[in-house]
């Protein structure tokens, strides 16, 4: 199954994307600190060619510490890439963080002229809470729902580096179902065009691999559950998620997985490793 959403106004953003991108000195690259590889999008790396990035690893307080700790290392051994994970919960060290690695990546352009640099990832990953982040102010809109940025905004930060906040992106079509089934997961693709059952049993076999005694806590289960299956159906039966009859329900056990898991309530988890050296 590959899965397609490709809102009208993406058209228009990939093309103002790479109408913008010429100009800039600098890329923020902001990606889902707990899936890095599935919330790259391949149009942005194609679009950004060879011109610096700073990677920032969103919502890092969800994210599994360990894991985010490799990543960044993984990232920052790359040509013209720094690495930053961010979280709402410290705004005063992304600030820093992120004008220290952007002056830094853009030495090119001279110590008197402002960086220029474009905000850009799939969407809901928190580009626009970057935003208002570095403006210490809330000037762009900002949602738990996909593809609520529409257009490009530009600003300048109080340091005088100007910034563009853009719409989140996706590509026409998602080949690759494990891709979907994660972004899908962490919010980036909206409830109306997936299924819950299959995203949460996809991510449930993920869950029972690596995080097994997360969702044992969380679910209060005596035993690991055996298979993804088995996992949907005793959280269906500790939560009494039935159907009439009295049988379990395991669609909407999907559904809860779904919702406890953006918002952090398994505790912090991770869902994909960087690429062995
Ligand atoms: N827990 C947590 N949530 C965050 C963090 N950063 C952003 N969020 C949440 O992520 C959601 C999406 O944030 P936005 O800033 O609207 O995301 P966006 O990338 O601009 O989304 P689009 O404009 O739709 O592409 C909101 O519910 C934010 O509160 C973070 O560091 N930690
Ligand atoms: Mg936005």
């Amino acid at each position: 199954m590959s899965l397609q959403w490709y809102p009208g106004h993406m058209t228009k953003a990939r093309r103002e994307l790479a109408e913008r991108m010429p100009s800039q000195d600098v890329v923020i690259e902001v990606l889902d600190a707990r899936l890095p590889t599935s919330s790259s999008n391949p149009v942005i790396t194609e679009l950004r060619g060879d011109k610096p990035v700073v990677r920032v690893l969103t919502k890092s307080d969800l994210a599994d510490p360990e894991a985010t700790k490799a990543w960044i290392d993984y990232f920052n051994g790359l040509p013209n890439v720094q690495a930053f994970a961010s979280t709402t919960d410290r705004p005063q060290v992304t600030r820093k963080r992120i004008s220290e690695l952007c002056r830094d990546l853009a030495k090119h352009r001279g110590k008197d002229k402002a960086v220029r640099a474009l905000i850009a990832g799939v969407p809901n990953v928190g580009k626009s809470t970057l935003v208002n982040t570095l403006m210490n102010r809330a000037v762009a809109k900002v949602s738990d729902k996909p593809a609520v940025t529409k257009e490009q905004q530009a600003v300048t930060l109080p340091d005088g580096m100007q910034l563009t906040d853009t719409p989140g992106l996706m590509w026409p079509k998602i080949e690759d179902e494990r891709r979907a089934f994660r972004l899908a997961f962490a919010g980036s693709i909206p409830d109306t065009a997936i299924d819950y059952y299959q995203v949460g049993l996809f991510n449930a076999g993920v869950l029972l691999e690596r995080y097994s005694a997360l969702v044992m806590a969380r679910y209060k289960l005596d035993k690991r559950p055996a298979d993804p299956t088995a996992m949907l159906n005793e959280i269906g039966r500790r939560r009494g998620l039935l159907l009439k009859g009295g049988v379990i329900d395991p669609h909407k056990a999907a559904e809860l997985l779904v919702h406890e898991f953006r918002a952090g309530m398994l505790g912090r988890i991770t869902l994909e490793v960087p690429p062995a050296a």
